[in-house]
Order: structure tokens, then C-alpha cells, then sequence
């Protein structure tokens, strides 16, 4: 049997030229990622949704168009550019935003951000600070966003109640017979169970239309002017709470290593870095945010800290089946930064509250210290 191509697929769209090159792209743990050049010059990215994961593409596609087109129009409204801050969908040649393939598979296209480049890890304070305020922007702008309008595109995503039940289930199950081996992280993950009822009493926050996997690398930078241009990965737009957006920001951003680093010695929260997310963050959402969410966002990173981990380790537990994996043990490696750094998170959360308290005082995020 002849496997279909990222080339045949590309050419389901109604793409500019005759698609010529693909290579794999990106380091998403979701979806399959490709560049695709063509011969008239003009670039695309194109993705296999996984659908494993994203049940109803096609109410996942109408979501990303509609916030786009929302998008598009508040960057045009403050005369920003529009083709490379906001992602554009590409149809295909029978109008749809989405394409299924003989196996099954679902398709989309965006054209591809050119002379863009997104970090896996923070390079400067300063980019974080602007990951930071894109972030910030992408909430305000969705403010007035009919959130009704959304499909939840998965089902209790940062619910990290319903996550620690499905960890719990996960070492009960023992799938892979891995349980044993872990036994000193399963029980260090249960020292922070407390974690999972935050945000959950009577005194819960807003909901918003958020992002729900605010990951550095799913912002875009010019690669000249290092500007944050346009934020991707909108799968999980949907509402949801401004301290989970913060919080998973910081989860990835202000650490000091990589979120698969094997070694989790290395791996804090740096202050310095914490600081300068925070600061842009401020500067990008502006005033809105209410005093008991600038409260809760320390809170916000160490759940989602505790939250991401978990689901790592649940994921190993189950065999790998949801994060892409590229060697043995490396949901195992990154449920064990997560645990270094949600420590040192937890070790830090009084100064880090001060800072949070202090970007607060000046929410221009000028002379923030
Ligand atoms: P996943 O859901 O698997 O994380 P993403 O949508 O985040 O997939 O895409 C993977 C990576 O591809 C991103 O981290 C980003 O670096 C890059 N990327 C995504 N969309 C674009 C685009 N339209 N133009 C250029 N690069 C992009
Ligand atoms: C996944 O798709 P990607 O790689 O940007 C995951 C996030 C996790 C993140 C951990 C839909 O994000 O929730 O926080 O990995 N996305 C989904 O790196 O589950
Ligand atoms: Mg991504």
C-alpha cells in the first residue's frame, strides 16, 4: 500500500503553487507538524490533527476560525499586521477548514509565520517578558469573545481535580507495570494533592476565554526584532482561568531547564525569570484582572506545575499513549522536573507573591522590581 503523503495532503488546500518540499516541524507533543514549501515561493504549515486526542475536528476547526476572525480584527483595528500576528487558516479547494484523508486522518493548513522562531526554553528575561505581555494581549483581546460560542475541545482540560483522580486510577490500573519503580514520585505527587481543590470553593475566579497551554514555544518571535507576534496552538482556546494561562506560562517559561531535562537537579523557578513573564503579563492584559486573580497566581503556577507533572506521570504509567515521546523514559523525565521545580516554586512562593504583588502596584508593568 503507497501511505499518503504530506505533498498529496497539502494539495488539498487551496494553496498558492504546487506543494514541492515538507519536513517535519516544530517540538508540539500533539499534533504532526509539517512545513510544506511550494513552487511559487509561498510556505505552509501543516498539521494532522490528533484525533486520539481532539474527537471532533471539525468543531475544533470552527473555534480556531472564529477566534481568529476575532483576532484578526483587533489586530487590524490598532493598524497591526495582520498575516503574521494572527494564524490564518487556509481552506480547502472545496471551502472546508479542514481535510480528511482516506485513512482517516484529519488535515488543516496555516500559512506559515515567516522569519519567525519560537523557544523551547527562555533565551532572555526580556523575550519572556514578551511572551509575557503577548499573552496578556491575546486575553485582552479576547475579552469580549463570545465564549458560548466555543466548543470544549477537551473535556475538563485544567479540571486538576478530574486530573488527580485520573492519576490516581492510573497507578491503581498499572497498565505498564511501572507503578513499583516510581513509587517515590507517585508519593511525592500525592504531598501536593492539596493543590487540586484551589480555585474550587465558592470564592472561584472568572471564567475567561483563555488559551489553556500558554508554552513559550507557543508564541512566535520576529527573529530579527525578537518582537512576540503571534501566539499559535489555539487546540485549547476555550474558557477557563487567567491564573491557569499565568500559571502554565511560568510552568515553562521562567524554568531554568528544559521541561524534558533528564537531570532534575537542574531545574528551579528562576525569580529573575518569573519577574520579567509577570511584568509583561501585566503590561499585556492591562487592568483587568481582578485583585483575587492577581492573588491566585502563584497559586496558578504551582497547580499547573503539579497538574502538567501529574499528567506526565499518569501518561507513563499508561504505557505513553498522549505526549509524544522521542526516547524511553522521558515522561518519567519530565514528571520528575516538573516535581524540581513545583519544589522550588512551592519553596519560593512568599517572594514570588511580593513580586506578583509589586508588578500589581505599577500594572503598566513599568518600574516593575
Ligand atoms: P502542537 O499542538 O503539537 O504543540 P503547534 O500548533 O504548537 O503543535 O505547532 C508546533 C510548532 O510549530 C509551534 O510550537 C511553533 O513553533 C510552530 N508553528 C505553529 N504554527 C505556526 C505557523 N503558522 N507558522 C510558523 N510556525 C508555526
Ligand atoms: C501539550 O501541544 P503542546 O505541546 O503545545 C499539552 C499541554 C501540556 C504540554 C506540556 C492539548 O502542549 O496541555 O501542558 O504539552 N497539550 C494538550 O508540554 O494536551
Ligand atoms: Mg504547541
Amino acid at each position: 500500500m503507497v501511505s499518503i503523503t504530506p505533498l498529496d495532503i497539502t494539495r488539498a488546500f487551496a494553496i498558492s503553487g504546487i506543494p514541492v518540499t515538507s519536513q517535519p516541524y516544530g517540538n508540539g507533543h500533539i499534533n504532526l507538524t509539517y512545513r510544506v514549501g511550494t513552487d511559487s515561493g509561498a510556505t505552509y504549515l501543516l498539521q494532522r490533527i490528533n484525533t486520539e486526542i481532539f474527537h471532533d475536528p471539525a468543531a475544533l476547526m470552527t473555534n480556531i476560525v472564529q477566534v481568529t476572525t476575532h483576532l484578526a480584527a483587533k489586530v487590524a483595528a490598532r493598524a497591526g499586521e495582520v498575516s503574521r500576528e494572527v494564524l490564518t487558516v487556509v481552506e480547502t479547494t472545496t471551502g472546508e477548514s479542514c481535510y480528511q484523508a482516506d485513512d482517516g486522518s484529519y488535515w488543516r493548513v496555516y500559512n506559515f509565520v515567516s522569519d519567525a522562531i519560537s523557544y523551547d526554553a527562555a533565551p532572555s528575561a526580556q523575550i519572556l517578558a514578551e511572551s509575557g505581555r503577548a499573552f496578556g494581549q491575546f486575553q485582552r483581546d479576547l475579552a469580549d469573545f463570545p465564549a458560548e460560542n466555543l466548543t470544549e475541545t477537551i473535556a475538563d482540560f485544567h479540571n486538576t481535580r478530574v486530573r488527580r483522580t485520573n492519576f490516581e486510577a492510573a497507578v491503581d490500573a498499572d497498565r505498564a507495570r511501572r507503578a513499583a519503580a516510581v513509587a517515590k514520585e507517585i508519593d511525592h505527587y500525592r504531598g501536593y494533592h492539596h493543590l487540586a481543590e484551589l480555585f474550587t470553593g465558592a470564592d472561584s475566579l472568572p471564567l475567561r476565554v483563555t488559551h489553556n497551554d500558554t508554552k513559550l514555544n507557543n508564541v512566535l518571535f520576529d527573529r530579527y526584532s525578537n518582537r512576540a507576534i503571534c501566539i499559535v496552538d489555539l487546540d485549547t482556546v476555550m474558557p477557563g482561568l487567567a491564573v491557569h494561562d499565568f500559571g502554565d506560562a511560568i510552568r515553562f517559561g521562567a524554568a531554568t531547564a528544559l521541561e524534558d531535562e533528564p537531570d532534575p537537579a537542574k531545574m528551579t523557578c528562576s525569580p529573575t525569570l518569573f519577574r520579567a513573564y509577570t511584568r509583561g503579563f501585566f503590561t499585556g492584559i492591562g487592568s483587568s484582572l481582578h485583585a483575587r486573580e492577581i492573588a491566585g497566581l502563584v497559586d496558578g503556577a504551582a497547580q499547573m506545575t503539579y497538574e502538567c507533572g501529574m499528567r506526565f506521570l499518569t501518561d507513563y504509567l499508561e504505557g505513553d499513549h498522549y505526549f509524544r515521546t522521542g526516547r524511553p523514559n522521558h515522561n518519567l523525565d519530565r514528571a520528575r522536573t516538573q516535581l524540581a521545580l513545583l519544589d522550588s516554586i512551592w519553596a519560593q512562593r512568599e517572594q514570588l507573591t511580593e513580586i506578583v504583588m509589586s508588578c500589581a502596584r505599577q500594572l503598566s508593568g513599568e518600574n516593575c522590581r
